[in-house]
Formats: structure tokens, C-alpha cells, sequence
């Protein structure tokens, strides 16, 4: 019964598309003109998972990333979840899932794992079938799901977020 509030992450590259499908899930829009500040965003939103069961996201953001820049540690601390980003069109951005996945598992052993390959618009499904086949991170056990996202259409951006709640919820 209640609410519980958990911190969750969203981690990739510059530019994968964090930002937007955190706007896409919070506000239900997509902005072409969205322009970031520095620092870290904190968006909160409420999750129904059943009748009696509510779970309270707190989506950190990353704002002022570059291309060149790493992530903080101190960023991910707390998080009992992240949603990893990635661009289909930017191969790259897959391949540096794994760096990812590796600090935040070294800072959150206990924490949860959405795989997202975003923006799925600008590619054909034969093209994101396959992807999905070759992403190689599944077979963590504290990796959820991966997705074909895109912030744009809004496909499958509630799935990822309501997934990782339901993860986070049933592992307490
Ligand atoms: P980031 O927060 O990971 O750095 P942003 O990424 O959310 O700022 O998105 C980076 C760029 O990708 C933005 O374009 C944004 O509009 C675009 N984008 C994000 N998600 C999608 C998607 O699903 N499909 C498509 N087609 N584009 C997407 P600009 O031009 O503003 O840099
Ligand atoms: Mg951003």
C-alpha cells in the first residue's frame, strides 16, 4: 500500500535523446527546439502500478552534457534504476552501453537496468528486429528489457518507464 519515491537515471551518450523521452513520458511532447542548461533535471512523476500500488519517479537529467564529457559518479548515486539510452543511428552510442552498464552496476549493484535504442522513426522494423537480435546485454540479470524507443512517435516510451517501476517495485 502507498507510495514509495525512488530515484532513477538516464544514462547514454550525448544526444541519444534523454531529455526527450523524459518529456515525452512527463509532459507528452517532443520539442525539435529543446535547448539545455547546465546542470542536473529533476522531473518527478507518479506511477499506478496496481489498484493499492503507486510508485513516485524521481528521473534524474542530465543538462550540459557534451559530446566529451563523462559521466559523474555522483550523478548516478542513490539510483535504484536507469534507463540507458542509445541511437539507433548512431552505432557508437550502442557500443557505449556496456561502459555505462559497467558504472552504474559499480556504483548500484542492486540497482535495475532498461535497455533503449531511441529514435526507431528513422529506421525500418527489418532494421530494428535486427538490433534487437545483436544487443548483447539481456543476458544480465539485473537488465530488464531493451526497447525500440522513440521519443518522437512515443513508441514504447511509457513501456520502458513502466517496466523499470515494476522491476524496481517487485525486487524490494
Ligand atoms: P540527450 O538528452 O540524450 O542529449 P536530446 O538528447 O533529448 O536532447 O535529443 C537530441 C536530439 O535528438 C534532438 O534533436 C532531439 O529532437 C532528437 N531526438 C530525440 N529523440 C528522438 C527520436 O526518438 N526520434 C528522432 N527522430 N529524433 C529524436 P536536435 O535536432 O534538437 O539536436
Ligand atoms: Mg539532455
Amino acid at each position: 500500500m502507498g507510495t514509495t519515491a525512488k530515484k532513477i537515471c538516464l544514462v547514454g551518450d550525448f544526444a541519444v535523446g534523454k531529455t526527450s523521452l523524459i518529456r515525452r513520458f512527463v509532459d507528452n511532447q517532443f520539442s525539435d527546439d529543446y535547448l539545455s542548461t547546465v546542470g542536473v533535471k529533476l522531473s518527478r512523476k507518479l506511477v499506478k502500478l496496481t489498484e493499492s500500488r503507486s510508485i513516485e519517479l524521481l528521473i534524474w537529467d542530465i543538462e550540459g552534457q557534451t559530446q566529451f564529457k563523462s559521466i559523474a559518479p555522483s550523478y548516478l548515486q542513490g539510483a535504484k534504476g536507469a534507463i540507458m539510452v542509445a541511437d539507433v543511428k548512431r552505432p557508437e552510442t550502442i557500443q557505449n552501453l556496456k561502459n555505462h552498464l559497467d558504472l552504474f552496476f559499480s556504483i548500484n549493484q542492486q540497482g535495475w537496468v532498461i535497455v533503449a535504442l531511441n529514435k526507431v522513426d528513422l529506421i525500418t522494423p527489418e532494421k530494428l528486429d535486427k538490433f534487437l537480435q545483436v544487443e548483447p546485454f539481456s543476458q544480465q540479470s539485473r537488465v530488464l528489457d531493451t526497447y525500440g524507443t522513440s521519443a518522437k512517435t512515443g513508441k514504447d516510451v511509457e513501456e520502458i518507464f513502466y517496466e523499470l517501476a515494476e522491476g524496481m517495485m517487485l525486487s524490494e
